[in-house]
């Protein structure tokens, strides 16, 4: 394919803590796979952490920690462009301009908005609702065609499309119409808690038993397999609704080990859990043994890594510009 007829994706993750097993496996598992047959743009969204409160050292840390995550989970500066951002000031003026052409009825139907307002009952400010205004201008200003996000941002896509097709209704032509990309079910879509199945893996989730992150050392994995919540009938198959610890563990080993949901059940048929966790733990420490040791070395490599997101930031903001620039036309306000 030539460079010219390459689709462009872009996605982005919240420095908002440390990455978990469900951000990998949901999301940045395909982030490499795209790079080699689109033109990619992979975004550290530390604006949309800020709209929970985030101490700053913390933040910067968290932020240099999931651009190395990145690099270490495949993704190649020289193939992609990375950068953070809150370097690229256009995402905040596009974002304003889409907060007019946004209704807040639709804003109100969020349901990440609905859960982080009811979670941080004492802070329920406008960024929490604008967020996925921010998150249309992320995605609009690339002109991306997919955008791969895990199944839990579907309705953050569709508020995009929707933004973008009133837009584009008033002023054809100005943007293209994104589509979300999502892992299928059972190959990642949605990583439950290992604490409580019926709950999203979530790196903010306050119980650090239920998560798995992807700096753990091996003995907090075993130990956090180990003690997953399942069923008290020992039988290792697939049944979301009425067995979804073992069901999220079955997902998660298939994963890890590239087997089929078919052949983990067979392996494990007459088996019991205390054989089945810690083949789910050590499955998944072989798999985050290479993205920790890569993202600790890089993590030291702080020279590096500024050359990456300046670079990357560079890049970014000359195709940012050129949309941003498309859309002040289009408003109606005077060329600088
Ligand atoms: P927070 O807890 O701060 O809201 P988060 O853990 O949900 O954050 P995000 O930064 O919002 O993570 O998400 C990054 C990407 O990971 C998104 O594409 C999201 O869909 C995906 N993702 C997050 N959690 C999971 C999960 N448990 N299973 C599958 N995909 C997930
Ligand atoms: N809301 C997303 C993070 C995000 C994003 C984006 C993802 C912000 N801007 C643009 C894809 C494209 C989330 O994963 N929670």
């Amino acid at each position: 394919m030539s460079e010219n007829q390459k689709k462009t994706i872009f996605s982005g993750v919240q420095p908002s803590g440390k990455l978990t097993l469900g951000n990998y496996l949901g999301a940045i598992r395909n982030f490499p796979i795209l790079q080699q047959s689109y033109h990619c743009i992979y975004c550290v969204v530390d604006m949309h952490a800020i709209t929970v409160r985030q101490e700053a050292a913390a933040l910067r840390r968290a932020t240099l920690e999931v651009l190395a995550q990145y690099i270490a989970c495949g993704l190649d500066p020289e193939k992609s462009i990375l950068f953070i951002q809150s370097h690229v000031p256009a995402h905040a003026e596009l974002a304003w301009v889409l907060n007019c052409f946004t209704m807040f009825g639709e804003a109100s139907r969020m349901t990440q908005f609905k859960d982080k307002s009811a979670k941080h009952a004492d802070n329920i400010n406008v960024g929490l609702f604008t967020y996925p205004v921010l998150m249309a201008a992320d995605i609009l200003l690339y002109q991306a065609d997919l955008v791969p996000v895990g199944v839990d941002q579907s309705q953050h896509i569709e508020i995009c499309r929707d933004i973008a097709g009133r837009f584009n209704g008033l002023y054809p032509g100005t943007f293209v119409m994104p589509e979300g990309y999502y892992p299928k079910a059972g190959e990642g879509a949605k990583i439950n808690s290992l604490a409580d199945p019926r709950m999203k893996m979530s790196k903010s989730d306050p119980n650090p038993g239920g998560c798995i992150l992807l700096m753990d050392k091996p003995e907090d994995i075993m130990r956090k397999f180990k003690r997953a919540v399942t069923d008290s009938e020992a039988s290792i198959v697939m049944d979301p609704v009425g067995k979804p610890g073992v069901s999220n563990l079955i997902q998660i080993y298939a994963l890890a080990t590239g087997k089929t949901i078919a052949e983990v059940e067979n392996e494990f048929a007459g088996k019991g859990y205390g054989e089945f966790k810690p083949a789910v733990g050590e499955a998944v420490v072989e798999l985050l043994r290479p993205i920790r040791e890569r993202t600790e070395q890089l993590l030291a490599s702080k020279d590096y890594l500024e050359q990456v997101y300046t670079q990357g930031a560079q890049k970014a903001a000359y195709l940012a510009r050129k949309t941003l620039d498309k859309v002040y036309r289009k408003v109606g306000f005077v060329a600088r």
